[in-house]
């Protein structure tokens, strides 16, 4: 145990660092960027930016969000109540009681070093279609865990919800309440349950949805029972007792999972937020510096083309291609203001050789026949017949043709990379993601989420 809280706790310090170099980094590229950093461009990065201002704020509060979500009615805000102790949120049987998200701290009495914020939620049928699926992800993204509050029958808008809050990959437990009207209902009852709906939407397994042990019961508030009092002289009383609430499921898989993974999963889910903030500016930023690039990555072909074919040196001129294509690669990151260095260019060009072998193997190989026939014909000739020139040309302009090509490909594969790559340099958030999945132990809710995440 004192094992893993020390690595949950390094786990939380790197996600901070990771976050503050990234924070620091934008906050500079906004304000100097090596291109004149356009209005629009600072516009349309500024949710991003705050996106990955709010990651930080959490982490340094430590506050886990645990979110409801459920139809209207299921017992949400009577859940959030029973794990409080007390009658914070209004309940009720009419329609639509909460009608805002309310924050409410908890305190479950465990030692796990984090704030708890419990999240009081509208139903989910009160809004509609597009609405109710833009509302669902905007929670969950607030949200490092889901208890998803059922009541009776699943129904088929709540497996819906279920299958799209999966693909949001929050870990999720499915709460079952009022447990004491239907006192039959079971963890294995409502899993073959959804099982049927898993049947006639044969898209994923029920497996990537719900694992049985992520099924609680329990009853929030417990309706009332009449009770008749028989007092000792005869006269007879009717009164209405009410039941305590049973969540103690609840409270006993919370308190594991606060404790076993809480603070990973609030820097995993810190990491996530961090990473599709850093991955949506890289992208916006691209997408308006789409015709600039265009015209760099033509004036480097149009050079390499020229440099190559005009070299008469073998290796020198594949050497120059090399380094025509390094310094198409920092123009780009400098045109784009996204973090590049040297070292990290390098790296990508290797990557980048290796990734688009075939065709970048096609003009390194043919680079070199040429490059041996290139100078071939001038040692042989020594320039002095007009058919060695032409020689000489022929060669040269095929091959100076090819190095262009390839100039091209590889300021197309380096506008991806810098779209993606940025999050994983060292302390990068998606490196941060692949290693902190890399540790959970099996048996963890992060340890569900592991393959749908590893896949990004
Ligand atoms: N029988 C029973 N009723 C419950 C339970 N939990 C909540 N309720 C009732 O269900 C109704 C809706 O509860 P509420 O918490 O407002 O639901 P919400 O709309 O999901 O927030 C209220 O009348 C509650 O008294 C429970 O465990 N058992
Ligand atoms: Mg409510």
């Amino acid at each position: 145990m004192g094992q893993q809280t020390s690595l949950q706790s390094a786990q939380l310090n790197q996600a901070h660092a990771s976050l503050q170099q990234a924070i620091s980094w934008y906050s500079s590229f906004r304000r100097h960027g090596n291109s004149p950093p356009s209005d629009r461009l600072q516009a349309t990065v500024k949710t991003d930016l705050q996106s990955l201002q709010n990651a930080l704020a959490r982490l340094d509060r430590k506050a886990i969000r645990i979110s409801t979500f459920g139809l209207v009615s299921c017992g949400k805000s009577s859940l959030i109540n029973a794990l409080l102790g007390e009658e914070v949120v209004a309940t009720g049987a009419v329609h639509g009681v909460t009608q805002s998200l309310t924050i409410l701290r908890w305190n479950p009495s465990v030692e796990s070093g984090l704030d708890v914020e419990l999240i009081d939620t509208p139903g989910l049928d009160e809004v509609t279609g597009e609405s109710r699926a833009v509302m669902a992800r905007s929670i969950a993204q607030k949200s490092d865990l889901i208890l998803f509050v059922v009541a009776g029958d699943i129904t088929r808008t709540e497996y819906q919800a279920l299958c799209e809050l999966r693909d949001t990959q929050k870990p999720l437990i499915l709460v079952f309440n009022k447990s004491d009207l239907y006192p039959d209902q079971d963890r294995q009852k409502i899993y073959r349950q959804l099982q049927k709906f898993n049947v006639a939407h044969s898209g994923s397994s029920l497996e990537d949805i719900i694992a049985p042990h992520e099924i609680v019961t329990v009853a929030a508030k417990p309706q009332p029972i009449q009770v008749r009092i028989e007092s000792a002289d005869g006269t007879v009383e009717n009164s209405w007792e009410y039941p305590e609430p049973e969540i103690e499921s609840l409270k006993n898989a919370l308190v594991q999972i606060l404790q076993q993974e809480g603070k990973s999963l609030l820097a995993l889910n810190a990491l996530v937020q961090a990473r599709d903030a850093q991955v949506n500016i890289a992208r916006k930023t691209i997408e308006l510096r789409q015709s600039e690039a265009q015209e760099i990555i033509a004036k480097y072909a149009r050079y390499k083309a020229i440099a190559v074919a005009v070299n008469p040196i073998i290796f020198a001129d594949l050497l120059g291609g090399l380094i025509a294509d390094l310094a198409l690669i920092r123009s780009l990151s400098k045109l784009y203001g996204l973090p590049i260095t040297t070292f990290e260019a390098g790296n990508l060009l290797r990557r980048i050789l290796a990734s688009t072998g075939g065709l970048l193997l096609g003009e390194v190989g043919s680079s070199f026949f040429l490059s041996v026939g290139k100078s071939g014909a001038i040692l042989s000739s020594g320039f002095d017949s007009t058919g060695a020139i032409t020689a000489y040309l022929g060669t040269a302009s095929v091959q100076g043709a090819i190095a262009g090509y390839g100039t091209f490909v590889i300021g197309r594969v380096a506008q991806v990379y810098l779209e993606q790559g940025c999050t994983w340099g060292e302390m990068g958030a998606s490196t941060l993601i692949k290693q902190i999945l890399s540790q959970v132990e099996p048996k963890t809710i992060i340890y569900r989420l592991k393959q749908e995440l590893m896949q990004l």
